[in-house]
């Protein structure tokens, strides 16, 4: 049986809000007017949201990579988007120099112990309706997601649940972590699944690798968008490569799901992505 958290439906298109709002309402109680973000796209628009929501500015700076139509999503929430470099690391480093203003506070979209908590209620929702899988199923981009589930696991006490952290082969930078050892940065994000792009994943994503079963696994792109497409087909939704990136362990059946028999896959969503997008990705990896 494969049961599905469905995060596609957040208000924002995923489940960035649960975290990036936590942490937006943080900062801003502990005084910030100005929230200061990089982001693919979908941290973005939960920062932008949430700002919108508790009355503060919000800049949100984007890699190019970062769809034209996401952009104008985060700038009706009232945010001002800045683009900066290649992929999501050029970003967060200029995002980091503008939050050194007074009264700015850094949301990043990953690497934040207030996020983790944020994103661990997810797990909390699960546990309340007493629905224990074999599994859980997740796409890692910097291991935000990964470190909030595994916080919620260990809140309810799921301590021996296995938990299939999938990533794209171009922006595999926790598989290659976990192979080294230490962190790893990759030379540099080779996916459709942007959203992934982290070049380097948070050091908790690895520190926790000590602590719970995880198992890293790495799918090809066209599996993530033919996966987006069979999801579309099947549940009328669409959702990034980033997000299929995990469904596509379910359609395939690829090997981590051996001699399992409930999965839990959350499915993570990303409001950067629509018909002709996904068109023009598939055509893109064949
Ligand atoms: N996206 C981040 C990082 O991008 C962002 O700025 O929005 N699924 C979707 C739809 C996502 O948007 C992301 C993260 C992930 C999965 C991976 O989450 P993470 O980074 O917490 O592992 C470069």
């Amino acid at each position: 049986m494969v049961l599905l958290k469905m995060e596609a439906l957040q208000p924002t298109g995923s489940f960035k809000i649960r975290g990036i709002g936590y942490a937006c309402q943080a900062r801003h109680e502990a005084g910030a007017t100005r929230l200061v973000c990089s982001s693919g796209g979908n941290a973005g628009y939960a920062v932008a949201y949430s700002g919108r929501v508790l009355g503060a500015e919000v800049i949100v700076v984007v890699p190019e990579t970062t769809p034209v139509f996401m952009r104008e999503t985060i700038r009706r929430e009232n945010a001002t988007v800045i683009e900066h470099g290649k992929s999501w690391d050029d970003a967060h480093a200029y995002a980091s120099e503008l939050s050194k203003q007074a009264g700015t506070a850094y949301i990043h979209p990953f690497d934040d112990p207030l996020i983790w908590r944020g994103h661990a209620s997810m797990i909390e929702e699960i546990a309340g309706i007493r629905l224990k899988p074999d599994a859980i199923v997740l796409s890692v981009g910097g291991g935000g997601l990964l470190c909030g589930v595994l916080e919620g696991l260990h809140q309810v006490g799921w301590t021996d649940l296995p938990v299939i952290a999938v990533e794209t082969e171009g922006a595999a930078s926790f598989s290659a972590a976990v192979t080294a050892g230490h962190l790893v940065t990759l030379d540099e994000i080779a996916s459709v699944a942007t959203s992934l792009g982290a070049r380097t994943v948070a050091e908790e994503a690895l520190a926790w690798t000590h602590r719970h079963a995880i198992q890293p696994w790495t799918v090809s792109d066209r599996a993530a968008v033919e996966a987006c497409l069979r999801f579309a087909d099947d549940h009328r939704i669409l959702v990034e490569p980033a997000c299929g990136a995990a469904l596509s362990v379910i359609y395939d059946r690829m090997e981590p799901l051996k001699n399992l028999k409930t999965v839990m896959v959350i499915v993570c969503g990303g409001a950067g992505v629509n018909l002709s997008l996904l068109r023009a990705w598939h055509k893109q990896v064949g």
